[in-house]
């Protein structure tokens, strides 16, 4: 019973111990950047520089649990009364902190001393104790943002003999305002579209403070302190520190640059301040159209040149040379419906270049009005016109060569022609329908000097016998290039070619190549005859056998049409002997 009234007594003490540390407290008083407070309401911070002047009976303590029972449960139930210290105090030092007391203070001679980081571990010495007095005193101005909270064990000891459980002292180093906002780069760099909206985002920046994220101490509000032009084009979310467009209408080629000073200030914009530079580059967008420099343009082409440069189209664009919103493609809107042209844009990326796709004919269309266009690489952004140029190219005409059509020509002789007979009549057509021309015709290499050709009419004739047996002649064929010009004063020639056939001449008898056959006279195999022509493929085989007159009456005669054989045959038994057999052979069928 006494030990439990014992128990019960020592907890109230606690009890009223925690409320009276909680009302001395001290409180951050250092509120908006005044770090040079004391607090001399409370005896917590007061200087201690001897004993003398304090009353130790009035200083707030920290009692030791009276130790008796199960340790286990009075650990659980022992709640450890948590020490405020303000950081940064003025000194001088040391100054109170708490009184540690021993209940067996009374009866024993008791000392005090504490253990832990700050006091005989590092930081060593932060924190100091009188052994006799049990005044805890802190022995230097702390620092939250170096260490936020001490953690030290208090003990009593009897004659070096542990009279109490060591009791552990919490010391949280109360948040002063000692730290100004950090933005975490500087400059910061910002990019926006010069075509871009009121609120339309441009950059986040962003502060850090080092104080207590659980006081005003670290709550930071941003602010625009300055823009370079003369209207606020820009607007800061105070909270978020997101800079955005506040008005429409920035101009990349008036302004290509903004620069604004922005604040960062603690104690939710009333406190200590930073400032920052945000650079915001603008950048380009297409709202330029490209214009041609010169409008409407002549130009002339000579006709038939295929790929040949026309003209180069010059033009300009305010935007940002080089870029896609400035680079240029051009296309023919109107006047090629043929698909004469074709413009392609230049190495420079700032002018068109008109070339002919094919060649063009004087005589069918001698001029052409084409419109072309231009715009960029990518669309117009805003509201911009394509620009046009009407550009007019006139045909100019040139001496063409008279054609022959179809370019070769292909005639047939006979191999034994007579001179004078006609080989074929040339005739060749000169394009230049505008221009008043006769054509004339020449052989180039008539190197057999066979043929002649007259030059006003273009008929071939045969002036000498010609050979088939000439190395000229190839697969019977006499091929000879022809020309055929005008009479211009530069004049244009147009060449064919004459293909002349040799044809064959039946000039050779088919004969047969036995003379003599022998046969039996009964149940004979007939008796094979080869016919041999000389000529060529048509006028030789297939050949046509025919027996004479009387002679059909013993014998019989067949050809085959395959090949050059003539079989004979008697027609009955015949009596043994010599026997003539007259027949005729013709190369025709
Ligand atoms: C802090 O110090 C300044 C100048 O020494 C003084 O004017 C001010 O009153 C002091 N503040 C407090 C709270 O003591
Ligand atoms: C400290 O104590 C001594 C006597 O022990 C006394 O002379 C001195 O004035 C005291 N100092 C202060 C600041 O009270
Ligand atoms: C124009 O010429 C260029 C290059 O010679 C070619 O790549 C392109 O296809 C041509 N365009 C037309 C429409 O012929
Ligand atoms: C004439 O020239 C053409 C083309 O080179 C050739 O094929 C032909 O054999 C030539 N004719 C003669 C007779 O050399
Ligand atoms: C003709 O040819 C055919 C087949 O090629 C052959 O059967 C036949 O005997 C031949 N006639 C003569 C007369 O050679
Ligand atoms: C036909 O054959 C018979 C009998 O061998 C002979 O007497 C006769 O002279 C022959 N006729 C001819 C035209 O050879
Ligand atoms: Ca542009």
């Amino acid at each position: 019973m006494a030990e439990n009234r014992r128990t019960l007594k020592t907890l109230s003490l606690l009890c009223q111990c925690l409320a009276f540390l909680a009302a001395a407290g001290v409180q951050p008083c250092c509120l908006n950047n005044r770090i040079n407070c004391t607090n001399n309401e409370t005896p917590r911070g007061k200087h201690l520089e001897n004993n003398s002047d304090v009353d130790l009976e009035q200083l707030p303590t920290a009692e030791f649990a009276h130790v008796s029972g199960s340790l286990k449960r009075m650990k659980r139930e022992w709640v450890i009364p948590v020490i405020n210290f303000p950081e940064n105090v003025r000194g001088p030092y040391p100054k109170f902190v708490v009184k540690i007391k021993s209940n067996n203070e009374k009866r024993v001679a008791i000392t005090y001393s504490i253990t832990g980081p700050g006091a005989d571990q590092p930081p060593q010495g932060v924190f100091t104790v009188d052994r006799r007095s049990g005044v805890l005193s802190v022995s230097q101005p702390l620092d939250r943002e170096n260490t936020a909270k001490y953690s030290l064990w208090a003990h009593a000891l009897n004659e070096g003999i542990k009279a109490e459980e060591p009791m552990e002292l919490i010391v949280n180093v109360v948040d002063q305002n000692d730290n100004a906002p950090e933005f975490t780069q500087n400059p910061f760099y910002g990019r926006v579209s010069d075509s871009a909206d009121a609120g339309d985002s441009v950059i986040k920046v962003t502060a850090v403070d080092k104080d207590d994220p659980q006081t005003y101490n670290a709550v930071i509000r941003y602010r625009i302190t300055a823009q370079t032009s003369t209207e606020d084009m820009f607007a800061m979310n105070p909270v978020s520190g997101a800079i955005s467009v506040k008005a429409g209408g920035l101009d990349r080629e008036t302004h290509p640059e903004y620069k604004l000073t922005v604040e960062a200030a603690d104690m939710a914009g009333g406190g200590l301040t930073t400032t920052c530079a945000v650079i915001i580059s603008i950048a380009d967008s297409n709202d330029n159209a490209p214009q041609f420099t010169v409008t409407p343009i002549s130009t002339s082409v000579q006709e038939n040149e295929v790929g040949v440069e026309v003209m180069r189209l010059k033009v300009t664009d305010e935007d940002e040379l080089g870029s896609p919103n400035a680079n240029t493609k051009y296309s023919i809107i109107k006047g090629d419906e043929g698909g004469d042209f074709n413009v392609t844009t230049g190495s420079s990326k700032m002018e068109g270049i008109l070339k002919t796709a094919k060649g063009l004919d004087f005589e069918s269309v001698p001029v052409f009005t084409l419109l072309v266009a231009v715009t960029n690489e990518v669309p117009f952004s805003g509201r911009a016109s394509t620009s046009t140029a009407t550009v007019t190219v006139t045909v100019t005409d040139k001496n063409e060569p008279p054609a022959f059509s179809p370019a070769e020509i292909h005639a047939s002789v006979s191999e034994d022609a007579k001179t004078q007979s006609s080989v074929a009549e040339l005739r060749a057509k000169d394009p230049d329908t505008a221009r008043k021309q006769s054509v004339r015709y020449k052989l180039h290499n008539d190197t057999a000097r066979w043929l002649s050709i007259d030059k006003d009419s273009g008929s071939v004739k045969v002036i000498r016998k010609m050979d088939k047996k000439s190395h000229y002649i190839k697969d019977s064929k006499y091929t000879v290039l022809v020309l055929a010009y005008d009479d211009d004063t530069a004049p244009a020639t147009g060449t064919g070619t004459l293909v002349v056939t040799l044809s064959d001449v039946n000039d050779h008898h088919p004969v047969i190549k036995q003379r003599k056959a022998i046969l039996c006279n009964s149940d004979p195999f007939p008796a094979l005859l080869d016919i041999v022509d000389l000529d060529g493929p048509g006028h030789a085989g297939p050949f046509t056998v025919e027996l004479q007159g009387e002679h059909r009456i013993n014998w019989t005669i067949s050809t085959n049409s395959t090949n050059d054989v003539a079989a004979l045959a008697p027609r009955r038994e015949l009596s043994p002997g010599d026997y003539n057999v007259l027949m005729r052979i013709y190369d025709v069928l």
